[in-house]
């Protein structure tokens, strides 16, 4: 599951800057697992994952392999977007195929570097990137709209039936001036949801850019897109793009330092990164090896026979059971055979829900 997170912002708020900090920290992060360039604007880093190190050190794991996400840098979005203006509908189609979108607002005071429109207001600059993403959205359902309409009504097709009625709930949204996100929609309807491909049903996460010195606890700009997304249904994070871009260039004892200086626990991207895998429902479970440890990302919630699934379908199609250590146990008790003698491995079946940080080993039939 290669989880994709769009960076969007109106001009000059510090997307780029971010970007390129984001990639290059998880790079020296992961030196044996570089971040690649896709192309100039997509960067796909190592998630970072502290226990993922300990885990390989106790069972001298020659590779580690860490879970991967793919960040975007959406250039072009300003007010007219949706209709054409900037580089206009080409950025929608890259939100389009994203799973999750960070909105990048200017949070920080500078004279000299340009505001597009003028003024800091942070809240506004989201109004009008959601504003044109929705403008987006409603173009694109109401020109779909007459033929499901015919479809659903001659044919007595029950899936146009079923996305018509998603789509007038999307649009309901959507001519009131609120994201398409903050409908209700059935658990069961979450498949055919997401294959509307809505840019504002997408999970949001609003990125505050700071000052150096608000880092830590923020500033008075920030407080109110915290506030704003606590009302929205979606996570603020703080972070300063220029203090990243500076950790990005030091190792990783300077890098401590730094961060103790400026009163933080960890680089901004571990937040980031952290933020956007609760706001999707994910957690990590563990493989572990002599040849290899390796982190895997599923949704909370899924079962052994789902988590063995994303390493391959013949694991999900096969499986009998899964030899399970919990995280602590594996540590403490020193790796696999350890916690095997003191009965802390486990044999788990088909319904058992996997919890965050298990290590896993799956026995299947092909
Ligand atoms: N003072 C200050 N300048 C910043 C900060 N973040 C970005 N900038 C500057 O703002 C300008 C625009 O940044 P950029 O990342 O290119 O913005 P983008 O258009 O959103 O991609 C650049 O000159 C950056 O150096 C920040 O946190 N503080
Ligand atoms: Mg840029």
């Amino acid at each position: 599951m290669a989880l994709k997170v769009a960076i969007v912002g109106l001009p000059n708020v510090g997307k780029s800057t971010l970007f390129n900090a984001l990639t290059q920290t998880a790079a020296a992060q992961a030196a044996n697992y570089p971040f690649c360039t896709i192309e100039p604007n997509t960067g796909d880093v190592a998630v970072p994952e502290p226990r993922l190190d300990a885990l390989a050190k106790i069972a001298g794991s020659k590779e580690i392999i860490p879970a991967r996400i793919t960040f975007v840098d959406i250039a072009g979005l300003v007010r007219g977007a949706s209709k054409g203006e900037g580089l206009g509908n080409q950025f929608l189609a890259n939100i389009r195929d994203c799973d999750a979108v960070a909105f990048v607002a200017r949070c920080f005071e500078d004279d000299d570097i340009t505001h597009v429109e003028g003024r800091i207001d942070p809240l506004s600059d989201l109004e009008i990137i959601e504003m044109e993403l929705m403008l987006a959205d409603l173009e694109s359902l109401e020109k779909r709209l007459p033929a499901i309409e015919k479809k659903a009504k001659t044919g007595g097709d029950k899936d146009a039936a079923n996305t018509l009625r998603l789509i007038n709930l999307a649009l309901a949204q959507l001519r009131e001036g609120r994201p398409a996100r903050s409908a209700k929609v059935d658990p069961d309807d979450e498949k055919a949801w997401h294959m509307l491909q809505l840019l504002t049903s997408l999970p949001a996460l609003y990125v505050c850019n700071v000052e150096e010195g608000s880092a830590d606890k923020g500033n008075k700009y920030s407080d109110l897109v915290a506030e704003r997304a606590a009302k929205d249904n979606a996570k603020a994070v703080v972070i300063s793009a220029q203090i990243e871009s500076e950790i990005a260039l030091l190792d990783a004892d300077e890098r401590a330092e730094f961060l103790e200086t400026l009163g933080l626990e960890e680089p901004g991207l571990n937040r980031l990164i952290r933020e956007a895998y609760n706001l999707l429902g994910l957690q990590t479970y563990f493989t572990v090896g002599p040849k290899e440890a390796r982190a895997w990302t599923i949704h909370v919630g899924d079962t052994g026979p789902q988590a063995a699934g994303v390493i391959h379908t013949d694991f999900e199609k096969g499986y009998i059971r899964a030899e399970t250590i919990a995280f602590d146990d594996f540590v403490k008790l020193g790796g696999e055979s350890g916690a095997k003698e003191a009965g802390k491995m486990r044999a788990e079946g088909k319904d058992y829900v996997v919890k965050d940080g298990d290590v896993m080993h799956f026995r299947f039939n092909v």
